[in-house]
């Protein structure tokens, strides 16, 4: 197989979790996204230009983290997509959520703090704050008691929490709730998350390096 994706971002961290969970190889492609001819290559890849992207070794192009997540759950286990057909639906409800509502809010927070003050949006800011502030209400509420977003054991859901959660500490930490904070914990003690996580450190710190230079 051959993944496209870039390590810094979350869709592709979210889709990473998963390939490490199951120990799966795959050949990597590193899509620089902030080079305009090297994203214009990849357009010949997938026309939106979008990562992640996973091509299957039947050359069959899977684009988007959930299906990729989808497709990977049918070649390698564990399933991270198990259980009856509510459960299954429950696990990809929440993958949605914590996609659309948080990660999509909480990148949006931290490009917004990047920018000057007088191009900032405030009313995508209050907008993210809002969504971000019922999402953490929500998670505390469910992780009372389950170690993990969907129950007893590791699924998608928290593939798609992992990287909202790790760049959430810098764009809207979540310090004060004790049930989040241990979820965060218990994800970060995972090999296959604390991979993810090494790898795209490196690139985190030469893209914050580059930014505050611009
Ligand atoms: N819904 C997509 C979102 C993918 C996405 O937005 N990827 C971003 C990086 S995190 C990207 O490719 N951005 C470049 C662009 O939008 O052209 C998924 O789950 O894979």
């Amino acid at each position: 197989m051959k993944f496209y994706y870039h390590p810094i971002s979350s869709y592709c961290q979210k889709a990473l979790v998963a390939m490490y969970e199951k120990g799966l190889e795959f050949e990597r492609h590193v899509v620089e996204l902030m080079d305009p001819e090297k994203r214009a290559q990849f357009r010949d890849v997938y026309p939106l230009g979008k990562v992640p992207v996973l091509v299957a070794d039947d050359d069959h192009l899977i684009p988007e983290s959930s299906i990729i997540i989808e497709y990977l759950d049918e070649i390698a286990e564990p399933k991270l997509i198990f259980g009856d057909a509510e459960q299954q639906r429950k696990i990809r409800f929440n993958d949605r959520m914590f996609d659309l509502y948080l990660n999509d809010s909480v990148s949006t927070l931290l490009f917004q703090s990047m920018k000057p003050e007088s191009e900032r949006d405030p009313e995508r800011i209050d907008t993210s704050k809002f969504r971000i502030d019922t999402m953490y209400g929500l998670m505390e509420q469910e992780l009372a008691d389950q170690p993990y977003a969907n129950g007893e054991k590791f699924s998608m859901s928290d593939c798609a929490a992992t990287p909202a959660l790790f760049y959430a500490q810098r764009s809207a930490p979540f310090d004060q709730y004790e049930n989040i904070s241990a979820y965060w914990d218990r994800l970060a003690s995972r090999p296959s998350i604390q991979r993810v996580i090494s790898e795209a450190e490196p690139y985190i710190k030469a893209f914050m390096k580059a930014s505050v230079k611009a």
